[in-house]
């Protein structure tokens, strides 16, 4: 059953040690301003960030990397995701800064979404409730 925005719980993280926070706090204002739960988490590498996903039951995670780490620390979150049989219950949304190579990779690599510069809101909160129906 869909969830509303206001029982969506999404954690936040910039991959890594990516320094770029405008566009990953741009995001969690729109899903706050949409009802979501968000939980901010700032740095963080990907086993700090499964860990907290799972003590919080995030629905989603989505993380930020402009720093040009998206590939192996996007791959090492959703391998890590995979081992501890998460695929299933989570999402896995990445943004950044991507060639148009590297956004297919991304998905390759098991992302449900990746955005790229220009995001809207419409299109951020539509995909979110979507994989979360
Ligand atoms: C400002 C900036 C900086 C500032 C950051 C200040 C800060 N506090 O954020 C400073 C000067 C510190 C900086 C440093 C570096 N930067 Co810089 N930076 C930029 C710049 C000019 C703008 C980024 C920005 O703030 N955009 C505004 C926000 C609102 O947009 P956004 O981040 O793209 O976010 C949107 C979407 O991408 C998406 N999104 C982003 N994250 C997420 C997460 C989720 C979950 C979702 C759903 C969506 C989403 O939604 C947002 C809204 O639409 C870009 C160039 C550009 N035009 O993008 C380069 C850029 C990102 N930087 C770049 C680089 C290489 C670096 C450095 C590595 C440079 C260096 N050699 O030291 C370092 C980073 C070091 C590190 N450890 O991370 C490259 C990245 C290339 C890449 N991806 O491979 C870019 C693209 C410049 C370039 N053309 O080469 N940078």
């Amino acid at each position: 059953m869909k969830k509303d925005n206001a029982k969506i719980k999404v954690l936040l993280s910039k991959l890594g040690l990516d320094v770029h926070n405008r566009g990953l706090i741009t995001v969690a204002k729109m899903l706050r301003d949409a009802g979501m739960e968000v939980i901010y988490l700032g740095n963080a590498l990907p086993d700090e960030i499964i860990n907290i996903a799972i003590q919080e039951d995030a629905d989603v995670i989505g993380v930020s990397s402009l720093g040009g780490a998206h590939l192996t620390l996007g791959k090492d979150l959703i391998d890590l995701a995979t081992e501890k049989g998460l695929k299933e219950s989570m999402a896995f949304i990445i943004g950044g800064i991507f060639s148009i190579e590297d956004h297919q990779k991304l998905k390759e690599v098991g992302f449900d979404e990746v955005f790229t510069a220009g995001a809207t809101q419409e299109e951020i909160v539509g995909a979110i409730q979507s994989l979360v129906a």
